[in-house]
């Protein structure tokens, strides 16, 4: 058997995703994600014009030797477009095996460990009012554990925060905006940490201190201010306080850590195990936060947690909705077998999404499962993938209130 062809579908329904579509030559089809918010078309071309004829003819059960032969063989190595393609062909090829084999993939990374994956929601109110409802409507959607993000006084549209919704209604929430460019949205850092707080104070009131709560501090922190947060919350007990601090800097996390006990999640805009090596081997972080899709494919993240596992250091897969439902879907299939698993992120797709994209993974009693369909267990329908074009869409802009660049 052979790769007879490899095709890449760039398809936008409500927002666009990059898919790669490997077909051997018996017919069987394997699917990868190589979504890179912003910069789809910077994948979409990696793949299509650099990576696609090179895997026509190579025999798609060597997985390991074409990770390699992409990795070593683009001579440019790492960077979020370089590992978004491979991690794409990984997907792919692991897909086509489990299909071959008639196994769902996560019988081919060593079984089950647990019986799902705990997953957490996306809450949001630009009031702590709007905050509280949101956070039980998530409780009503089944999730068990949360991620609170609150608007800011003073502050207009921040990182995080959709529209408020009424009881019952569903969070929706995507950053990319579909304009000619990228929306500029106003930072105020002491004002985030003189309200934050606050927020967990009253959500604690409201649901106890069982319920897992964690925040994203979306990388706007110095590592003092990061370690100034982290200490406030302490009373609140998160799960965990997430890219406090700009983590390229990988030393910065040695002030947050000697600082604070808040458990630290970073990586999720990381792609390779190097970006994290100070951070876990000196135990700076918790938890791990790369999607399979943005950190080299099922071969490479699973390595990540090998080496994680090694100092405590568990895995809290990036899983907003610019993860495709494939890479949501190869991430669920890590997150069952590996042994040092922490959680799962989870924005459901939109139902056009699932329109497009035919998935065998789900969200029970507060847990994902991927289901037991050979290979990751998801279908592409093109024709419906083909109704969607591309429409350009930035992720915003951060300025401080002087003007200057900041985070977002
Ligand atoms: C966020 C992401 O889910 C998260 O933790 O940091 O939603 C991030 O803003 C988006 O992936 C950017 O495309
Ligand atoms: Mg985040």
């Amino acid at each position: 058997m052979t790769i007879e062809s490899a095709e890449v579908v760039v398809t936008s329904p409500g927002r666009n995703f990059v898919t790669l579509r490997l077909t051997t030559s018996e017919g069987v089809v394997g699917l990868g994600d190589a979504t890179l918010n912003g910069r789809e078309l910077a994948a979409a071309s990696y793949l299509r014009d650099h990576v696609a004829p090179l895997l026509v003819g190579r025999d798609p059960h060597a997985i390991e030797d074409t990770w390699q032969y992409l990795y070593r063989g683009a001579y440019w190595r790492r960077g979020p477009v370089t590992m978004a393609a491979i991690a794409a062909v990984d997907m792919a090829l692991w897909d086509i095996k489990g299909k071959v084999a008639g196994l769902p993939v996560y019988q081919l990374l060593g079984g089950r460990s647990r019986r799902g994956a705990l997953a957490y929601g996306h809450a949001s109110g630009t009031t702590v009012e709007a905050l509280v409802t949101s956070i039980h409507n998530h409780l009503d959607e089944g999730f068990r554990a949360i991620r609170v993000q609150s608007g800011v006084p003073g502050l207009g549209k921040v990182y995080g925060v959709g529209h408020d919704q009424a009881r019952g209604q569903k969070y929706d929430y995507e950053p990319a905006g579909r304009t000619a460019a990228p929306v500029e949205e106003t930072w105020d850092t002491a004002a985030y940490l003189r309200h934050v707080p606050g927020v967990f104070e009253a959500v604690r009131s409201e649901f106890g201190p069982e319920l897992p709560l964690l925040h994203d501090a979306h990388h706007r922190l110095t590592p003092n201010q990061a370690a100034q947060l982290g200490r406030s919350l302490e009373p609140y007990d998160l799960f965990w306080l997430e890219d406090c601090t700009p983590g390229e800097n990988q030393e910065a996390l040695r002030r947050v850590r000697s600082q604070t006990t808040t458990p630290l999640a970073i990586g999720e805009v990381f792609n390779s195990v190097h970006d994290y090596q100070t951070l876990i081997t000196e135990q700076l972080i918790d938890f791990v936060r790369s999607s399979v899709t943005h950190a080299g494919g099922i071969t490479a993240v699973r390595k990540l947690m090998d080496f994680a596992a090694i100092y405590q250091v568990r895995s809290g897969f990036h899983g907003p909705t610019d993860v495709s439902p494939v890479g949501m879907a190869a991430a669920l299939h890590l997150d069952v077998a590996i042994h040092n698993f922490g959680i799962q992120e989870y924005m459901p797709h939109s139902a056009q999404t699932l329109d497009v994209f035919r998935c065998g993974y789900s969200f029970v009693d507060g847990l994902l499962d991927p289901g037991e369909a050979p290979g990751l267990g998801v279908e592409l329908d093109l024709e419906a993938a083909a109704a969607f074009e591309y429409t350009p869409a930035y992720l915003p802009v951060n300025r401080l209130r002087d003007g200057t660049i900041h985070d977002w």
